[in-house]
């Protein structure tokens, strides 16, 4: 029997903007896009009581609630705290699904005996995500996603719930469809029209009967009605060869100043993630694109491993200035390869300019795990700041996020 934890994050966008300004805690909050015609993406459980919703816009929230705030959506803030949370999430297993934004699946099967059982597990990451971040989640736990997901839907917020094999049909008889993952209003009506408006009498309508309404997904609805799910997880592999970034510009660049904020950008990008992860790579590979869609890459490999930012820019700059451009620029790549697990960086260097500069390093990368990517910075890119006004409600560390089970 499977065990699988869903972790959802309360009002995740608001508790993080509540989380980041002291003054917006406990207040009705609405985060919104910079648009004019912008919309709630999400709102405080302050602001819900007044009947807020996402999707209203500005004025409809106002009428609900009047003393409203509301705040523009820091998209780089939100994506930083969704990487920040995988990395609690792997300490107790490694099968871990990040399926959107704010929600995680987890596969705690075959490890869940060594943390003291699945709801230990939940209520440690539930400290440690209010420790971390001071924002609350609730946990569902279950034998398959769907499940788990729900578990967590309907004990929110800052809830945990363990719906076990011998409860599942007591929680789904009376359950509205709509309340499942993957039922949308639109197919919930149909099924109304079928009779059908609990799970319970999904799981027992004739499966003739939706074979001959939803062909195939007929037979899949019937399975989620009775609360069964074969879904796996799907999982992020595991050990990278190279650690890279690359960007597609604002705007097309030809000038050479202008390639040296971006490179130094991406530079940076890539020697924090290695320090993160404690690698350091020999082979420093540039990506470019030119405006003409042509893109080419060129290496080079130095002499000792590294994960320091300056000398992965530096070897990128000198592989840059050794091309001759042919046209402007739309996309620019760095990456670090040839990795290697790097040694205690508390070891002292023997020369005292390596110790400032992993100093200087290990404080920089300290602030901005604390605060969120590039909060401090080298000048030279800081003068090339942008950043963008929305968020895709699809967002996912990979890819897509899909809305069907
Ligand atoms: P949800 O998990 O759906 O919502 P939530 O975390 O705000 O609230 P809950 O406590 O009910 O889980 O979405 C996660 C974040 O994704 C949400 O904070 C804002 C963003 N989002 C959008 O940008 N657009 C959308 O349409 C939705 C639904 C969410
Ligand atoms: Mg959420």
């Amino acid at each position: 029997m499977n065990i699988i934890l869903c972790i959802d994050m309360d009002a995740f966008f608001a508790s993080v903007e509540q989380q980041a300004n002291p003054k917006l805690r406990g207040k009705p909050v609405a985060v919104i896009g910079s648009g004019h015609r912008t919309v709630v993406t999400t709102r405080s459980y302050e602001a819900r009581k007044f009947g807020v919703k996402t999707g209203m816009n500005v004025y409809e929230a106002k009428k609900l609630c009047p003393h409203i705030i509301f705040v523009v959506g820091d998209n780089d803030k939100y994506a930083h705290t969704c990487r920040e949370l995988s990395e609690i999430y792997t300490a107790f297993t490694p099968d871990v699904e990040i399926y959107s934004i704010d929600e995680a699946f987890l596969d705690v099967t075959t490890t869940h005996h060594l943390f003291g059982g699945p709801e230990a597990i939940g209520l440690e990451i539930k400290k440690k995500v209010k420790s971390k971040f001071g924002i609350n989640c609730t946990v569902g736990i279950a034998t398959n996603i769907l499940l788990a997901k729900l578990a967590s839907d309907i004990s929110k917020p800052d809830g945990l719930r363990w719906i076990k094999p011998g409860d599942t049909s007591s929680v789904l008889e009376n359950l509205a469809v709509e309340e499942l993952w993957g039922i949308g209003r639109k197919l919930a009506e149909k099924l109304d029209l079928l009779g059908i408006k609990t799970c319970g009498e999904l799981g027992n309508a004739p499966a003739s009967l939706l074979r001959s309404k939803f062909g195939i997904t007929g037979e899949a609805l019937k399975m989620m009605g009775q609360g069964i799910c074969h879904r796996p997880l799907i999982v992020k592999e595991s050990g990278p060869k190279s650690v890279g970034h690359s960007m597609t510009l604002p705007y097309d660049i030809w000038k050479e100043k202008d390639i040296e904020a971006y490179t130094l950008k991406l530079s940076e990008m890539v020697g924090r993630r290695a320090r993160k992860y404690r690698l350091t790579g020999n082979v420093i590979c540039v990506t470019l694109r030119y405006k003409s869609f042509e893109t080419f890459s060129r290496q080079s490999k130095i002499k000792q491993r590294t994960g320091d930012t300056h000398e992965i820019y530096n070897t990128a700059m000198k592989i840059i200035k050794g091309i001759k451009l042919r046209d402007s620029i739309r996309l620019i790549g760095v990456s670090l390869s040839g990795l290697a697990e790097s040694e205690n960086p508390e070891q002292l260097p023997l020369i005292q300019e390596y110790a400032r500069k992993r100093d200087l390093l290990k404080a920089m990368d300290h602030i901005n795990d604390r605060f969120g990517d590039f909060t401090i910075s080298w000048a030279r890119y800081m003068l090339h700041r942008s950043r963008p006004a929305v968020i895709s409600p699809a967002w996912r560390p990979q890819g897509i996020r899909r809305t069907t089970v």
